[in-house]
């Protein structure tokens, strides 16, 4: 009579272990659940916000073709593959190193991630600089790297991305003098040396 009893408490203790193991994997189940939820809500409020983007950028063929690097242009950062802007300024002036900066002000929100970025020259159709990635808060990105430079020519002041007669005229027109738009290279006079530089990338269009 014994044999059984013990038996039974045998069973009954498996059963009660196996009760308890099942409630505690539940139960760990339940808390990496919850931690979860818990990160997952903390690295969303965490608001990451870039404050400062620092570039360079090169139009072509200037003279001196170092440290002559200067312009004005407008500059777009879109959201990767798309065109959309989500970040415009429209007159950004780089220096003779083709240095630039955008500040971003408290109302523009710009995490962290992969961009385009599009440059449009105030004699330059616009240049796409693909799928750059902004790590940090104060980025510098060089898109001299490539030597992909800004193409230069486009000086009407009908602005269509496009170098067609209306912008060669503007350039003929001011043969002679020291207009910054039409001195493409920038050497300081607006001569043939200009019109050259235009008619070489006369009827290509910027990129959209
Ligand atoms: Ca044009
Ligand atoms: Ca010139």
């Amino acid at each position: 009579m014994k044999q059984p009893i013990i038996v039974l408490k045998v069973i009954l203790t498996f059963l009660l272990s196996a009760v308890s193991i099942t409630y505690f994997a539940d139960q760990l189940r339940q808390d990496k659940t919850n931690a979860q939820e818990v990160l997952q809500s903390v690295v969303v409020s965490v608001n990451v916000r870039v404050g400062k983007i620092s570039f360079t950028v090169y139009p072509e063929k200037r003279i001196p073709p170092t440290g002559n690097w200067s312009t004005r242009m407008s500059v777009q950062i879109r959201q990767a593959g798309t065109t959309v802007p989500i970040i415009q300024r429209d007159n950004v002036t780089t220096d003779s190193n083709g240095y630039g900066e955008i500040i971003l002000s408290d109302s523009e929100i710009l995490n962290p991630g992969v961009y385009d970025f599009s440059f449009k020259g105030i004699s330059h159709l616009r240049k796409n600089y693909y799928s750059y990635t902004i790590s940090s808060l104060e980025p510098y990105l060089n898109f001299t790297t490539n030597r992909e430079y800004l193409l230069a020519g486009e000086t009407s002041v009908i602005v269509d991305n496009y170098v067609n007669s209306l912008d060669v005229s503007t350039v003929v027109k001011n043969f002679y003098k020291t207009n910054i738009q039409n001195d493409l290279n920038r050497d300081g006079q607006v001569n043939s040396l200009d019109l050259s530089n235009q008619i070489i990338n006369l009827y290509k269009f910027g990129d959209t």
